[in-house]
């Protein structure tokens, strides 16, 4: 019998939920549902009426408990070198859509590496960050040696990677690993207050900001700045900006037509 899907999709009003659902594992990431994920990832970039992705895992208790261990101890070292789960990850950053990562619960290896990889992170009270594969004798190999360091600095990163720490959302909003933090039963409010924030705005203009910060980030700051200034020329011709500068002069609310 085909087993069950381990991903949940709804759009409302322009945000697609991906939602993880394997609860009985802790929606632990295994292929079959790293899978599921591309393929609702390419559905949802295809779907011009979606704005936003959240992802979220199913059950409150938690986001993702990282990678399947049980299909990981069967894994030999060229296996790791395949795209897989860094390569989806990447795909997710690179996506044209914002996306959001919300947390409930265990977000753990490659949970936690998955809600890195999203362009922004909310967190509730019970949320519980932490890269503990050196505990399973691997590293973490779904970009957080990279991206955790970026965002949280690379003191901290270490720090969380080499001790395998567990840190409460509270403390990851401290450290700057979450943008939100909030209480369990807010958390659908503040989703829909982040995403209804982003979908104001010009939509070229979010795709170019989104990837100027993704992109630059890596670059030195000259070439980073030039793409900036690339991505301003771009948008200096949309109708978009002209709408924009309008709206605002006019004292209305813009009405963006992603063009
Ligand atoms: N993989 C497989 N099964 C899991 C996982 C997991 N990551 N996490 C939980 N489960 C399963 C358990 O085996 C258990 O199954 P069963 O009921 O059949 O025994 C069920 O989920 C419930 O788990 P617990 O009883 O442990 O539930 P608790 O609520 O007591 O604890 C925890 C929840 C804290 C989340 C605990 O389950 C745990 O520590 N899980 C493992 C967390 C972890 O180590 N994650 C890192 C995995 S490695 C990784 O993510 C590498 C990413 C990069 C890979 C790159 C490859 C190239």
């Amino acid at each position: 019998m085909e087993p069950v899907s381990y991903v949940d999709v709804e759009i409302q009003q322009g945000i697609y939920f991906l939602t993880l659902n394997r609860i009985e594992a802790r929606n632990a990431l295994d292929a079959k549902m790293l899978a599921e994920i591309e393929g609702a990832l390419d559905e949802a970039e295809k779907n011009q009426d979606v704005k936003v992705i959240v992802v979220q895992g199913a059950g409150g208790k938690s986001f993702a408990a990282g990678a399947d261990i049980k299909q990981l101890q069967a894994r030999k070292p060229l296996e790791a070198l395949v795209p897989g789960m860094q390569g989806l990850y990447k795909k997710i950053e690179n996506c044209s859509k914002v996306t959001i990562a919300a947390v409930e619960g265990y977000a753990l290896g490659g949970g936690c590496e998955l809600a890195l990889a999203c362009d922004i992170r909310i967190a509730t009270k019970n949320a519980k960050f932490g890269l503990p594969e050196l505990n399973l004798g691997i590293i973490p190999g779904a970009g957080g040696t990279q991206r955790l360091s970026r965002i949280i600095g690379k003191g901290r990163a270490l720090d969380m990677i080499l001790t395998g720490k567990i840190i409460d959302g509270e403390e990851a909003e401290r450290i700057g690993l979450v943008s939100y933090y909030v209480e369990r039963d807010k958390l659908k409010e503040k989703i829909e207050e982040v995403a209804s924030q982003v979908m104001r705005k010009g939509p070229v203009a979010i795709q170019l900001a989104k990837h100027a910060v993704h992109k630059g980030y890596d670059l030195d700051m000259e070439t980073a700045l030039w793409i900036e200034k690339l991505s301003q020329a771009v948008a200096f011709g949309t109708e978009d900006k002209q709408e924009g500068t309008t709206a605002f002069i006019e004292k209305r609310q813009a009405e963006f037509q992603n063009k």
